[in-house]
């Protein structure tokens, strides 16, 4: 009797361990497969967009190849981490390695754009420009932006954004004859409305930013001077744009787009600032930062910092300056009449097709990017008459000016051939074997 109920102890205490080895096991690495063998539909799309990314010619003006150092960062251990605050004052424990990533990439990026403050924190563009309001408005404040129809950006006062509805927006415009911003315009309009904010910057704007001239006229009318530099973030810091350092209050970005580093947000500014800005992004605006994101950035400066990187910026500009001629002596309406920077704005009325159409049947020929509004646009946002397209990712790819008759001529054929899949396979398949030199960073295929 006594020994079965020994045998029944024994039992019960081989099952307990059994099951505890289970669990553990069931935690640790042995059981912790790959996102192929754990969830291989994910892993099939990620690789079909690897492909995608491979064999098209991306032309979206706002994307580029992140490299695979940037994305290695990107995607680690940090994603586990919380860390609310600030290096070295932070609500959690277990930032012995987080406070130094986090001041790594402010530093790196306060001595890249040569500025005193860097706030890397902010999750993207949107919410960078939103903590901007928070520092420095009061709901129902004025603020002043180049409206988006004419290449400003939803988070500069346009009236869906709740930057529209939140704040009194009084946006400018571009010049009806020249497509160009018109600064007396802007002048006339924030000396009558005296903006609490005044924004310089936007998404399809082709032509440099006269940063001088805004701070002049914002310290006339007494409004913070905002310089969003997103798209043009890489060129400033390659030195083929001009620096709104040293005439903005305060510069926000993107982080992802001609600056080629992960998804992210920054704002900088002088001392004067810096606690207004910090205190608006955290506690103001968000919770814990992405320091995957962030270490993501610390890596993409570094790489910024080259002599190659500053290759690249020119050369961006130079391919879509060559971009524009050709495009132009093919009879293509650029608006402005050609590009000072990255991107380039195509009519396409006087081609009797609209951008969606175009935008769409490009991208069945192996050439993205997206349709867009041009200057007093007759047609709908959903529908609108231009596309917009840009050279960084090709850039970073390696193509130079002489490819762009190349580029030009693919893009001619698809749009004249926009009913006809068969032609726009033809070019689709042209396209993609002309890649096969030139591989894209980043990529896993
Ligand atoms: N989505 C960006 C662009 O494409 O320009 C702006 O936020």
């Amino acid at each position: 009797m006594v020994q079965r109920k020994r045998s029944e102890r024994v039992r019960r205490t081989l099952l307990r361990a059994r099951a505890d080895f289970i669990l553990r096991a069931a935690m640790t690495s042995l059981h912790d497969p790959d996102l192929a063998a754990a969830d291989p539909a994910i892993a099939a799309l990620i690789h079909g967009e690897n492909e995608r990314q491979r064999d098209k010619l991306r032309m979206i003006p706002s994307e580029n190849y992140a490299s695979r150092a940037v994305q290695e960062a990107c995607g680690s251990a940090l994603n586990n981490k919380y860390s609310e605050g600030y290096a070295r004052k932070r609500y959690y424990e277990g930032q012995q390695f987080i406070d130094p990533i986090e001041e790594l990439a402010r530093d790196r990026v306060k001595a890249l754009f040569g500025v005193a403050h860097a706030n890397v924190q902010p999750y993207s563009g949107s919410p960078a420009n939103l903590a901007v309001y928070f520092a420095f408005c009061k709901p129902g404040d004025t603020v002043m932006g180049l409206g988006l129809p004419h290449g400003g950006h939803l988070t500069h006062g346009w009236s869906v954004s709740i930057t529209g509805s939140y704040f009194k927006s009084v946006p400018y415009s571009v010049r009806r004859d020249d497509h160009r911003i018109d600064l007396d315009e802007v002048r006339t309009l924030a000396m009558q409305h005296r903006p609490r904010l005044l924004f310089c910057g936007g998404t399809a704007y082709p032509r440099t930013w006269d940063f001088a001239a805004f701070a002049s006229i914002a310290k006339d009318c007494g409004a913070v001077l905002v310089a969003d530099i997103a798209h043009i973030a890489g060129l400033v810091v390659g030195g083929a744009h001009p620096s709104p350092v040293g005439h903005a209050d305060v510069i926000t970005s993107t982080t992802h787009k001609t600056l080629r580093g992960p998804r992210g947000g920054m704002i900088l500014c002088g001392p004067e600032h810096a606690q207004a800005i910090d205190k608006a992004v955290f506690p103001g605006l968000q919770g814990g930062p992405h320091e995957g994101s962030i270490a993501g950035l610390a890596v993409a400066a570094k790489e910024a910092g080259t002599d190659a990187f500053r290759a690249y910026a020119h050369q961006v500009v130079a391919n879509a300056r060559a971009l524009g001629e050709a495009l132009a002596a093919r009879g293509y309406d650029l608006v402005s009449g050609g590009t000072d920077n990255h991107l380039l704005l195509v009519d396409l009325t006087t081609k009797n097709i609209s951008g969606k159409l175009a935008a769409k049947a490009l991208d069945r020929a192996g050439i993205e990017l997206n349709y867009n509004t041009v200057p007093y646009d007759p047609r709908k946002p959903f529908d609108p008459s231009g596309v917009r397209l840009g050279t960084p990712a090709i850039t970073t790819r390696g193509l130079a000016e002489a490819h762009m008759e190349q580029v030009a001529g693919w893009f001619d054929r698809a749009v004249r051939a926009a009913a006809d899949e068969a032609a726009l396979e033809a070019v689709s398949a042209e396209v993609k074997a002309f890649l096969g030199d030139y591989p894209a960073p980043g990529l896993s295929v």
